[in-house]
């Protein structure tokens, strides 16, 4: 049984979440998913952790504060990692942080967020979301055993009803270059993958300077707006 005062406790790592970017929280009991084997029991909570382009500004902010940060291979997986620490580090309710990035088995994190309700997984193998479109990422797990999370409803098949799916041509043709692409193919072929999130009519795109960060666009090309 979990207490007024420990929901609070709780409360207070998700909003040092949200201050740090990680906008999107979404809880859900963990009956709900089938995709991944989690050892926990059926009615526990589980919150998918992720951000819209809320991100960026305090991303930014520690970038700009931080030399070892600017300087790091990954400063955007080393800056979630920290955030996430400070969020739950102090937590003193049993829980369980799974990262979306890092040393595989990774957690299919989008037939997650589908299975959870929070977004419909689409044709081109983006999470598309009733209010974001395909312009949200996904970054990590929480798992409160303790916890009861809530039963969500199905999301908005948004795609379903989505007027000739123009993002299926394209994706198809982000592939022509390599059939099992590799983020480094991603990066390179930027301008195709680019295409296939713009091609779908839902959500508010990042800014044109964290596509660039997402997508490795260096500042010498033009992000087509
Ligand atoms: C590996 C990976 C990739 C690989 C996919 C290779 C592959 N064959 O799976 C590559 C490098 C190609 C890739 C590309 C991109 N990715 Co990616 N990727 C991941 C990652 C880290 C792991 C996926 C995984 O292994 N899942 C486990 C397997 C077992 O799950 P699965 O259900 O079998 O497969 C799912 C995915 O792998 C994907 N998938 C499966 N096969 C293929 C093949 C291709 C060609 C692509 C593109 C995807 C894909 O779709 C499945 C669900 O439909 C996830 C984060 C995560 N932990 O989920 C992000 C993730 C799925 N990627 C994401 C994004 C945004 C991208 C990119 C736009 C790059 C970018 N700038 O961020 C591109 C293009 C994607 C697109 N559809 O247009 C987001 C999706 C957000 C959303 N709204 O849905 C995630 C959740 C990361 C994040 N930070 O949010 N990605």
């Amino acid at each position: 049984m979990v207490s007024g005062p420990q929901e609070a406790r709780l409360a207070k790592a998700l909003e040092t979440a949200r201050g740090g970017g990680l906008d999107v929280q979404h809880a859900f009991a963990r009956r709900q998913i089938a995709c991944w084997k989690l050892d926990a029991p059926a009615q526990a909570r589980c919150i998918l952790l992720g951000h819209t382009g809320a991100l960026w500004e305090p991303f930014q902010t520690a970038l700009t504060s931080s030399n070892t940060l600017r300087n790091h291979s990954d400063p955007l997986d080393t800056y979630i990692t920290d955030l996430l620490k400070r969020a739950f580090g102090p937590l003193d309710i049993p829980h369980r942080l799974i990262l979306g990035y890092g040393e595989p088995p990774l957690p299919p994190l989008q037939r997650i967020c589908h299975e959870s309700g929070l977004a419909h997984l689409g044709p081109a193998h983006l999470c598309v979301h009733p209010e974001h479109g395909p312009w949200f990422a996904l970054r990590a797990l929480v798992v409160l055993p303790d916890l009861e999370g809530p039963d969500v409803p199905t999301a908005p098949p948004l795609c379903q009803s989505c007027h000739g799916q123009p993002c299926v041509p394209r994706f198809e043709a982000a592939l022509q270059a390599s059939t099992h692409p590799t983020l480094q193919d991603v990066h390179q072929g930027w301008r195709a993958w680019l295409a296939v999130r713009d091609a779908c009519p839902h959500g508010l795109r990042y800014s044109t300077e964290q596509i660039r960060f997402h997508y490795s666009v260096s500042h010498t090309e033009d992000i087509p707006s």
